[in-house]
């Protein structure tokens, strides 16, 4: 396990993360897709934090993670005292830390559509998630297409462009970037690996959140990564 820092200006973010108390708990930044919604909502918000990575799928993982949370799962985020784990309650909970940084839409319509994309996210897409795994490193052009994965990459298509025909062709899915976009972080990120054929406005979505600062930063992260996961690195035939 080791403690890393989020960007060159290392000892003022690390000194900023140590004052505000938050510590994020993530797995392998290639692979860990719910890692990542928290990790880029962070970073994108300019939260600091100190960054603990744990390796996923080692003897160890499972003994590394219940030191910071009974779930066993990340990612987990310490507060002080306070412990929250899972991605969802995670980002709710910095929306409430961190008022100022409107990380929901402001709209109340929009914080709504936006909170209910984000629950469709987080409990369902299991054929999208099984078939196409994220691998930011890899390469599988047209892999995993069976047709429920189809299915929810039709479905993601229809929400990303119905947020996009209210927020604009050039904005995030509710303007700024919210957490919303940090919730679909993974699944762009798939989009690429698998080459899905998208129509324009949402393939232009998806380079956007590709080009965002944080998002980058995460991919950089993984491609630095060493460990890796075999079954996860090659799309059996
Ligand atoms: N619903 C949870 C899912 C968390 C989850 O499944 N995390 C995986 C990694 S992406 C994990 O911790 N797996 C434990 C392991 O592989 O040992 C969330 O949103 O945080």
């Amino acid at each position: 396990m080791q403690t890393t820092e989020l960007d060159p200006a290392l000892s003022q973010a690390l000194g900023d993360a140590q004052r505000a108390g938050l510590k994020l708990v993530i797995g392998n930044k290639n692979y860990s897709t719910w890692s990542m919604r928290a990790w880029v909502a962070m970073t994108a918000f300019n939260i600091p934090f100190e960054e603990v990575n744990i390796s996923l799928k080692q003897p160890e993982t499972s003994s590394q993670i219940l030191q910071y949370s009974t779930s066993g799962r990340v990612p987990v985020l310490v507060a002080g005292e306070t412990v929250v784990w899972d991605s969802l309650a995670i980002c709710e909970y910095l929306a409430e830390q961190f008022p100022e940084k409107n990380m929901w839409p402001q709209d109340v319509d929009d914080r709504a559509m936006a909170r209910s994309i984000c629950a469709e996210m987080h409990s369902g897409f299991g054929a999208l998630r099984s078939a196409m795994w994220m691998n930011i490193r890899a390469s599988f052009p047209g892999k995993g297409r069976t047709p429920e994965a189809q299915a929810d990459i039709g479905r993601i298509g229809e929400i990303w462009e119905d947020c996009l025909a209210k927020s604009g062709p050039h904005d995030f899915l509710f303007g700024d970037f919210t957490i919303a976009d940090a919730y679909f972080a993974p699944v762009v990120m798939r989009f690429r690996t698998y080459a899905v054929s998208l129509a324009p406005v949402l393939q232009s979505y998806v380079d956007r959140v590709a080009a965002h600062p944080a998002v980058e930063k995460w991919i950089a992260g993984a491609l630095r990564e060493t460990a890796r996961l075999p079954a996860l690195d090659v799309y059996p035939e």
